[in-house]
């Protein structure tokens, strides 16, 4: 045995609290993993998963969809929610329940009762893909807190401090693991590192990312 492995954070199936604010439920979506991906082929037949285009002109190299009241976006025009969906003109597809339902315990679980997201971003790696460190400051109320889950692959997420230059803590996700971050975590920096190659009985050669957010 080799003490410094465990300076590492466990991933086990359990609890942590990353930071204050940012509490990791390891595994908490496990059981569910199925219905939620039946539900993302749901949402993504009707709103496909597209690589958008930052305001700076660079093609991001996640693909995205949208499901709920509300749908981030970004173009030329800038970053933002919308009630429709760009490509087809239409609603975003309804929050499937099983979304809602997990969002809203995961929530619970971290002292957040009755988180009700009225958006469901849903992000597509492939290996090669990654996202850069950033803040998520287009919802309106940032009291609210924001719940991610990882499904498919591994990726290393990266968690930053409140300004860009502070350096991140790198902590792998796994398939069901769910993290919610809220309070003096919320409007941290945070990215993940490119997605390496591998398949997932489940997704193939994907890693999803839900994130449920309260937009307005
Ligand atoms: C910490 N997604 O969609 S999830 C994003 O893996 C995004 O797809 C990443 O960052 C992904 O905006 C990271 C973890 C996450 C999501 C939102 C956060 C961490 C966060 C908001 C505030 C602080
Ligand atoms: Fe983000």
């Amino acid at each position: 045995m080799t003490p410094d492995l465990f300076d590492d954070l466990p991933d086990e199936p359990g609890s942590e609290v990353l930071t204050e604010g940012a509490l990791i439920l390891r595994r908490f979506a496990s059981d569910q993993a199925e219905s939620l991906l039946d539900a993302i082929a749901g949402v993504t037949a009707a709103a496909p998963l597209r690589k958008m285009k930052t305001p700076g002109g660079h093609t991001m190299s996640a693909a995205m969809s949208c499901c709920g009241e509300q749908g981030w976006v970004t173009d030329a025009r800038g970053y933002r929610y919308q009630s429709e969906d760009p490509l087809s003109g239409r609603p975003w597809p309804a929050m499937p329940e099983v979304f809602r339902e997990l969002a809203r315990e995961a929530a619970s679980a971290a002292g957040y009762e009755g988180f009700s997201p009225d958006a469901c971003l849903i992000n597509c790696y492939e290996p090669g893909a990654k996202m850069g460190l950033h803040q998520d400051k287009d919802e309106y109320d940032f009291d609210q807190p924001i719940v991610s889950v990882t499904l498919g692959l591994s990726q290393v997420f990266q968690f930053g401090g409140l300004r860009r230059n502070e350096r991140p803590v790198n902590v792998p996700l796994h398939h069901g693991d769910v993290v919610v971050w809220g309070g003096p975590a919320r409007l941290r920096y945070h990215g993940v590192l490119t997605l390496k190659a591998g398949e997932h009985p489940l997704t193939g050669v994907c890693r999803y990312n839900l994130t449920f957010r309260r937009a307005r």
